[in-house]
């Protein structure tokens, strides 16, 4: 191992058990636990997904592991993986320490959602940057790759998809929309000239040019529970806006994430369906890219790309 790449893999992480989510949600809120009430209603929300399992495990585990393989195949006993989560084991300073033990001396490191937010995936950065520096490991980072051309490919193979299951069911003469959303954020990360929204209107536009389609929106979903103002509107009122204008099919293409997970399962399988069903609207999403080739060819060219600027 000791002339290999390391390379930190860091994901948001998901709880391990029902009796772990209280320690799951304090970490997320920075320590501060949550009222009784507000972890019951998130146990319920994990609850109401697929059996109450926590899905985002299996396919970061799936995803690390599809990377492996396609460094492998790129540049064979090159590359070694490592996982680090924001908020769960093995947390992002686990990796780090787990690649030291390892004796790694020079990595790059790749968050799991394509878009550069100083409040998501700066984050992350920040904390593996600080704990490589104390272990003496080189890092270099990819920042963000939301316009890869084999992520535009995927995502644009899932919209055309979508949109034909949709008109399956309408039987093709209703008026259809494309709603791209992803996980909001407090609005004064517009004060800190962040790039995360103009990264996610290039994402969506150019999904839709190579889709082809015209009538389409980006809209913000899963906002925190906080007094302070987050980036709206929020899906579930972009929802009866849209059915206001007499949309009767919306396809949700949640590209801010990459996989199965409590904010797709729940806030648009189950939250927005149900608003959708409300409004006499037919809602359907796009699959999560997951394991999808495409998108492990996009991780593994974004990392050798980055391993370039290493010493
Ligand atoms: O399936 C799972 O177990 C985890 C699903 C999950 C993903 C995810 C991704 C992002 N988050 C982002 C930002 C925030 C901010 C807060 C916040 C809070 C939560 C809570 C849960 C949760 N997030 Fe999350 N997020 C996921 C789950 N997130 C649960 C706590 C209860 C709630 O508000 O629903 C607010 C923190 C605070 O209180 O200060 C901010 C961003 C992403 C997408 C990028 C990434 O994956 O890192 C941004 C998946």
């Amino acid at each position: 191992n000791l002339t290999k790449i390391g390379v930190l893999v860091m994901s948001y992480g998901t709880p391990e058990s029902m009796d772990d989510v209280e320690a799951y949600y304090t970490h997320i809120r920075r320590g501060h636990a949550p009222a009784k009430e507000q972890l019951d209603e998130l146990k319920g929300r994990y609850e109401a997904i697929v059996g109450g399992v926590f899905p985002l495990r299996e396919n970061t585990n799936g995803q690390v592991a599809g990377l492996q393989d396609k460094l492998e195949q790129l540049a064979p006993g090159q590359y070694a993986c490592y996982q680090g989560l924001k908020h769960a084991k093995p947390y992002i300073e686990d990796g780090v320490r787990q690649m030291a033990a390892d004796g790694i001396k020079r990595a790059v490191g790749i968050v799991l959602a394509p878009h550069y937010s100083i409040m998501s995936v700066g984050g992350y950065i920040k904390r593996a940057e600080e704990k490589a520096a104390e272990l003496g490991i080189e890092i270099a980072f990819v920042k963000e790759y939301h316009l890869h051309p084999k992520l535009i490919e995927a995502l644009t193979g899932r919209v055309r998809d979508g949109l034909a299951r949709l008109a399956e069911t309408s039987g093709g003469e209703e008026r259809v929309k494309v709603l791209f959303s992803a996980h909001s954020l407090p609005e004064k990360i517009r004060e800190l000239g962040d790039p995360y929204e103009k990264q996610l209107l290039e994402t969506s536009a150019a999904v839709a040019e190579a889709a082809g389609v015209k009538d389409w929106q980006f809209t913000w979903q899963s906002a925190g529970r906080t007094r302070e103002p987050w980036l709206g509107p929020d899906i579930l009122d972009t929802l009866k806006e849209v059915a206001a204008d007499g949309v009767k099919g919306v396809l949700a293409a949640p590209i801010g994430f990459v996989s199965d997970h409590l904010e797709v399962l729940y806030d648009l399988d189950i939250e927005a369906k149900a608003e959708a069903e409300a409004l006499g609207v037919a809602l359907d999403r796009i699959a999560m890219l997951n394991r999808d080739p495409l998108y492990m060819e996009t991780l593994a060219e974004s990392v050798l790309e980055s391993a370039k600027g290493l010493n």
